[in-house]
């Protein structure tokens, strides 16, 4: 595995790429063109610049998180055959500057959701947390009202105020599509870009739904052992693949997280590694890294990816907010180092433990 950090650019992020390669765990960076709406076209030349900045501070380009999908796409409107155009032509000019990961997820309208950003712990650090109490009681059109003040004046993935303001419009275009309908876009969206992929090499790797159950009366299919092995086969091609996130399959208390890395072998091209806390299964905060701050088993989660010979980058995922720094929700420098150390850490405790077997 190689160690990554997700970088946001250096017009967005707090974080210099300086910073990130000084925590030492760390050789691979992990970012996107952040200023990209869903369905505008990337330019080999803007792909080569973010590509060089990366490489010229001393770090690997080791993918990226995310080309996002329009909802024109997801929802199978007229416009998905030129956005899909657009998309494959995106994808080339990132396989001419091998480039061979993307990470993208398939959730209509909202990115992955919480009711809080900035949920106060005994030890004074916050955290991001969701409770199904505070989803049913909020209207849609108000949810990002409801948060964005606590965003320390970032702009969150999947949360870009230009697409916010849309939000009614966008219900309105999920208004008939139910989960199968949903299901069956999204292979429509992998067979016609798997022909790109395979020239180039190029390993999609779809992220989890997050919460793993419908939200807003959102349809969410990517949420399950059994829904993520159903796509698998659907397109049955390595480069349709997973971004293993414990956090998101997490959520649902239902899954086993273990036994999914091994039901996913040879599929998983990128993985998240990060803990929640339950205080019920519909209310759970983000944890340290660390095993016995939250209910996984993380030693568990990096040994099965360790047995199935998992190569891919691995990230540190949402750290909490620690040692006052004001910096995008979940994606602070300090605790996302230590998540990253620990998880290096776990790395090397069970390689060793495989050798002397
Ligand atoms: C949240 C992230 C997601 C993820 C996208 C992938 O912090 O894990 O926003 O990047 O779902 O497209």
């Amino acid at each position: 595995m190689e160690m990554t950090f997700r970088w946001y650019g250096s017009k967005h992020d707090t974080i210099t790429l300086k910073q990130i390669r000084q925590i030492r765990y760390v050789t691979g960076i992990i970012t996107t063109l952040y200023d990209k709406l869903p369905g505008e076209l990337w330019t080999q030349e803007e792909i080569h610049a973010m590509k060089k900045e990366v490489e010229d501070a001393g770090l690997h380009f080791a993918g990226i998180e995310s080309v996002n999908v329009s909802d024109a796409i997801k929802a199978g409107t007229a416009d998905r055959d030129k956005d899909i155009e657009t998309y494959i032509q995106t994808l080339e000019n990132l396989g001419k500057e091998d480039i061979h990961l993307v990470c993208y997820n398939f959730m209509p309208v909202f990115d992955w959701t919480r009711t809080e950003l900035a949920r106060k712990r005994d030890d004074g650090s916050t955290v991001l947390a969701y409770t199904q109490e505070a989803v049913d009681a909020l209207d849609p059109d108000k949810m990002f009202a409801s948060i964005s003040s606590d965003m320390n004046g970032t702009v969150m993935p999947g949360w870009e105020p230009e697409r916010m303001a849309h939000v009614k419009e966008l219900f309105e275009l999920y208004k008939d599509i139910d989960e199968e309908q949903l299901f069956q876009n999204l292979v429509y969206f992998l067979k016609a870009i798997m022909p790109v992929c395979n020239k180039y090499d190029i390993k999609m790797a779809i992220h989890p739904d997050d919460p793993a159950w419908p939200v807003f009366g959102l349809p969410r299919i990517i949420t399950s052992k059994e829904k993520i092995l159903r796509l698998m086969n659907a397109v049955d091609d390595v480069h349709n693949g997973v971004t293993f996130c414990s956090g998101s399959y997490g959520t649902s208390l239902k899954n086993d997280l273990p036994d999914m890395i091994r039901s996913l072998k040879g599929r998983i091209h990128f993985a998240h590694v990060r803990n929640l806390k339950f205080n019920s299964p519909l209310d759970f905060q983000e944890a340290a890294h660390l095993s016995e701050d939250g209910t996984f088993d993380m030693y568990e989660i990096v040994k099965a990816l360790q047995d199935i010979g998992f190569e891919g980058p691995i990230r540190p995922d949402h750290g909490r907010m620690i040692w006052d720094e004001k910096a995008m929700p979940g994606y602070g420098l300090y605790d996302r180092a230590l998540g990253a150390a620990y998880i290096c850490g776990l790395w090397e405790a069970c390689r060793k433990a495989n050798n002397n077997k």
